[in-house]
């Protein structure tokens, strides 16, 4: 039997690179797009294109005739669209591009598939919790959405252009709406990853302060790899279908930032500077998903803790830190 061959665009970021390898293990043929950098942006799937186990290509979401080009080239049976300007705090700044990537690019991936005629290709889209904004929590499938940001706002209109694809054109579309998630994989400027690669480097004396905005908003974190799974689960379903994907708890910056300095045996508030920068012109205050319908028709769960997430972070930020450093001058946690 030939192969499943599946296409992802945002490939390069945390979700692509774990949701490669799950397909990879799978048995998939993996084509994944990139976008021309002038500085190298592989890190997260190097251990993969290079041992030949997956093909990249270059294209951009924005960019119809690459994806016309790449369709037509490659066929997928499955196309996973999780490329995306991600960042919500920026989309203030780039509003405009970040609609032209978050939104319009989904538009664009889902015409070029309809006017290729492959409509059987399976569709994924990367949706959002932020799509929420500031409805009150617990938020599931039927919340009401009230987005803040140029992104939420941008992610909102690619959750219905997704729906309005299925049902116009009978195409197996489907939405993730995934809250937080991240692991030692998550960028560096999500406040997870920022608190605890800081945390990292004032233990070592490589950094004095940490400098945030809101602590007291509330997120409901999850681990990277435990999404991937569900996004794979959504797109094997019988039928194509809308899914919050989250653990059920959520903790604010404050909680998490205090946990993550503890470990280390640090107390976050010597260290805490407030800069109003980094706060949004519309805040987010609380976000918490309820999973119920994940859990029970395709049977996902979590599979790590906050607790577990924090450790994982920490173990990995703290081996990249110290194997730049001397080993006589290991200062271990
Ligand atoms: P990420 O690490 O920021 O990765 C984003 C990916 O999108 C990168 O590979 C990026 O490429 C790519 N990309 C950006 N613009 C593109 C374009 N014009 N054409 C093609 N690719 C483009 O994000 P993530 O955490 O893996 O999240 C994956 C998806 O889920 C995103 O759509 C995000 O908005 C959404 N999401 C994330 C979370 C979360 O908490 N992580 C929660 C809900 C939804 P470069 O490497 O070249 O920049
Ligand atoms: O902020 C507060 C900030 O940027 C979390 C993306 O993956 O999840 C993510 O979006 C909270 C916010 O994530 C800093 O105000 C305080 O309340 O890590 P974040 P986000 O905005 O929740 C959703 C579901 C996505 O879809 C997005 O792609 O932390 N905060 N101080 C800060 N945030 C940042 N980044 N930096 C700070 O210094």
């Amino acid at each position: 039997m030939s192969k499943k061959v599946a296409l992802i665009s945002g490939v390069t970021g945390q979700d692509g690179s774990y949701l490669s390898e799950i397909l990879i293990e799978k048995g998939y043929e993996v084509h994944g797009i990139i976008r021309r950098s002038s500085s190298v942006n592989t890190g997260r799937i190097d251990h993969l294109e290079p041992n030949g186990l997956m093909t990249t290509h270059f294209g951009d979401i924005t960019d119809t005739n690459s994806i016309v080009n790449l369709l037509c080239k490659i066929k997928p049976d499955e196309y996973y669209n999780i490329g995306s300007q991600s960042h919500v705090r920026v989309s203030f700044d780039i509003p405009e591009y970040t609609s032209q990537v978050t939104a319009i690019g989904v538009l664009k991936v889902l015409e070029a598939l309809r006017s290729l005629g492959m409509l059987n290709t399976r569709y994924y889209n990367a949706a959002s919790s932020e799509m929420f904004g500031i409805s009150s929590p617990p938020q599931n499938e039927n919340t009401i959405f009230q987005p803040q940001s140029p992104y939420g706002v941008s992610k909102l209109y690619s959750y219905w252009i997704t729906k309005a694809y299925r049902t116009g054109y009978k195409m197996f579309a489907c939405n993730g709406i995934l809250f937080n998630h991240c692991s030692p994989r998550r960028g560096e400027t999500f406040v997870e990853q920022k608190i605890v690669r800081s945390a990292v480097k004032i233990k070592l004396k490589m950094q004095d302060k940490i400098k945030l905005g809101n602590i007291d908003a509330k997120r409901d974190w999850g681990y990277s790899k435990d999404y991937c799974n569900a996004i794979y689960m959504i797109m094997q379903h019988s039928v194509p279908d809308d899914f919050v994907v989250a653990t059920g708890e959520y903790f604010s910056v404050r909680q998490l930032a205090e946990e993550v300095f503890s470990q280390l045996g640090l107390n976050f508030y010597d260290y805490l500077i407030t800069d109003e920068s980094y706060y949004r012109p519309n805040e987010v205050p609380e976000l918490l998903g309820d999973s119920t319908k994940i859990r029970t028709v395709l049977g996902w769960k979590p599979t790590v803790s906050f607790k577990q997430l924090i450790d994982m972070m920490l173990n990995d930020a703290m081996a990249k830190e110290l194997a730049k450093i001397p080993s006589e001058r290991w200062i271990t946690r």
